[in-house]
């Protein structure tokens, strides 16, 4: 006999209903009044993959099962406050969550229902065919070029701070792509992908002076895009001649890549870190704005982005210097700023930012910490920084890595002192999923 008064609740973070869920939904019932929290949509970003639907949508839908009594939505991965609020007997979840990333949310829920005296059931998590065909169908989705293109722009509208990691190659882009922690009573992932001139050209052995064609960094692109979701950002140098950026526009949004950056500077480009130790010369504001405005009118999508960067700190030129090109660079029709410093001290790059949003406050502005790598994401976000790009961190994780493998080897003349450090044979074997 079902108990009417017990109140259950469960929640759910997915754009489709599968059997999977049918199964908890009907579970659930039998157990009493069931209530259905829907994990709202900035919170599905941290926790799974990016929604297809709106939350209202996802409610919406959720709100059609016949077995569902209520239907609520959840903001927080975490369930202590909802589980503070709605004190149910049960809570119904698949057993899918024992081990891993998920374990910390399994672990603060059952202090949260131990407090009362509420109650955890777990089912097995169904793994059929059919789910698995439909997890694929949406991965497949979101990968499609006119899905995944606009996921920047919709991400600044429900994240504070776009956390984007370089990647350089199908793997890299998996990394990116996969890894999550759960950390301070929290999930986290990266939302978007950076595909760096410098990765780009160090992993191809090439210097970072515009030197590897576009050819060759589409040829990325596509090994990046082919097995991961994510929205990319692409580094786009100097774009190179107007006649030739507008070409560049075109094929990146073609491509499904949401954002280029672009940077003012012309000439042989030299990477920014070298900062004024190498030549660099710095664009005029008028062609650099010509070069966005004409980018701005060959795009097709409403969605693309192209961001502006700004190399004047990098080059000494000053605050004023780089105020003064931000403000045309907007007026040109740039998406966004991305301002950049080499300096330890975030001190002007704070001094900037400041300044900048006292008179704009919307455009969204992009930081690259490499120098200023003690500035935490909360800090930036603090002084309206919408985009933290990690440009090389795992081209450089890798170099070292890979180094020390092989001095091993050549120091001991065989392989076995240098097996502790690396990826067994089994994980190698089986780390890339097949269709
Ligand atoms: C890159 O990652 O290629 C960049 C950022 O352009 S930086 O190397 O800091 O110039
Ligand atoms: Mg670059």
């Amino acid at each position: 006999m079902k108990d009417k008064e017990k109140l259950v609740y469960t929640c759910f973070c997915t754009d489709v209903i599968h059997d999977g869920h049918m199964h908890i939904i009907r579970e659930g019932a039998k157990l009493g009044r069931l209530v259905v929290g829907v994990l709202s949509n900035p919170q599905m970003v941290r926790y799974n993959r990016f929604p297809t639907k709106t939350t209202d949508e996802r409610v919406a839908m959720v709100r059609e099962v016949p077995e569902v009594s209520e239907v609520i939505v959840q903001d927080e991965i975490m369930y202590d406050r909802i589980i503070d609020r709605l004190r149910p007997d049960i809570v119904i979840h698949g057993d899918n969550w024992k081990t891993g990333h998920l374990a910390s949310i399994r672990l603060r829920l059952l202090e949260s229902l131990n407090t009362y005296g509420g109650r955890l059931i777990e089912i097995p998590y169904t793994r059929n065919e059919t789910v698995h065909k439909i997890d694929r169908q949406m991965r497949e989705q979101l990968m499609m070029p006119e899905n995944r293109r606009g996921r920047l722009r919709k991400l600044l509208g429900l994240v504070p701070v776009v956390k984007t990691m370089e990647a350089h190659s199908g793997l890299t882009g998996l990394i990116v792509e996969k890894t999550m922690v759960a950390t301070d009573g929290a999930i986290d992932q990266f939302d978007a992908m950076w595909v760096s001139s410098l990765c780009d050209s160090t992993e191809k052995g090439k210097p970072d002076i515009e030197l590897v064609d576009m050819t060759s960094r589409f040829r990325t692109i596509d090994d990046i895009m082919e097995v991961t979701t994510k929205p990319i950002i692409f580094d786009g140098d100097t774009g190179g001649l107007i006649e030739h950026f507008v070409y560049t526009v075109r094929s990146l949004e073609r491509m499904g890549v949401s954002a280029v950056i672009i940077e003012d500077k012309v000439g042989l480009k030299k990477n920014s870190l070298f900062g004024t130790e190498v030549e660099q010369t710095q664009d005029t504001v008028e062609h650099f704005a010509e070069k966005i405005a004409a980018g701005k009118r060959a795009q097709l999508s409403e969605d693309f982005m192209i961001i502006a960067r700004i190399e004047s700190l990098i080059l000494g030129k000053g605050e004023e210097d780089a105020l003064e090109r931000a403000r045309a660079y907007v007026k040109a029709g740039a998406d966004g700023i991305m301002i950049h410093s080499r300096e330890k001290d975030p001190a002007e790059i704070f001094s900037f930012i400041d300044a900048f949003r006292k008179e704009d406050e919307t455009t969204p502005i992009v930081v690259v910490p490499t120098s200023f790598n003690t500035v935490t994401e909360e800090e930036f976000a603090r002084h309206g920084v919408r985009i933290v790009i990690y440009a090389n961190q795992l081209l450089r994780a890798a170099f070292p890595a890979m180094e020390e493998a092989a001095k091993s080897i050549l120091t001991h003349h065989r392989a076995k002192e240098a097996d502790d450090k690396l990826l067994s044979i089994k994980k190698i074997i089986t780390l890339i999923d097949e269709l």
